[in-house]
């Protein structure tokens, strides 16, 4: 019995296992919008810059963009979707670039 109220901690009740209720959080696509006056290589260049694109991935969706009027940057939880268009938009700002970063969900 002094072996039972060491080992067994449930007092006889039958506990069900919690059940983990993980769910995976809503992602949300970052996209960036064309225009007429930001540079191409400057798209690239951000793109290589904040979404860690290389020359290559960062060329073919900056020309998408430019020919279908947006593209997808990249899929991300929202807080950091939020952050990534801001940071883009206020160094296009910075810039003097009219370029525009948004975002939608997944
Ligand atoms: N259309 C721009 C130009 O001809 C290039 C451009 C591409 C601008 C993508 C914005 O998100 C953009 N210079």
């Amino acid at each position: 019995m002094a072996q039972k109220s060491q080992n067994d901690h449930d007092g006889g009740l039958a506990l069900q296992d919690a059940r983990p209720k993980l769910k995976r959080p809503p992602l949300y696509r970052v996209i960036l919008l064309n225009d007429d006056y930001t540079p191409m290589d400057f798209v690239v260049h951000i793109l290589e810059q904040f979404f860690s694109k290389n020359r290559q991935d960062a060329t073919l969706i900056m020309l998408e963009v430019h020919a279908r009027g947006s593209g997808v940057c990249g899929l991300f939880t929202h807080e950091i979707a939020e952050t990534k268009a801001a940071q883009v938009n206020a160094y296009a700002r910075e810039h003097q670039h009219p370029l525009l970063c948004t975002m939608e969900r997944e």
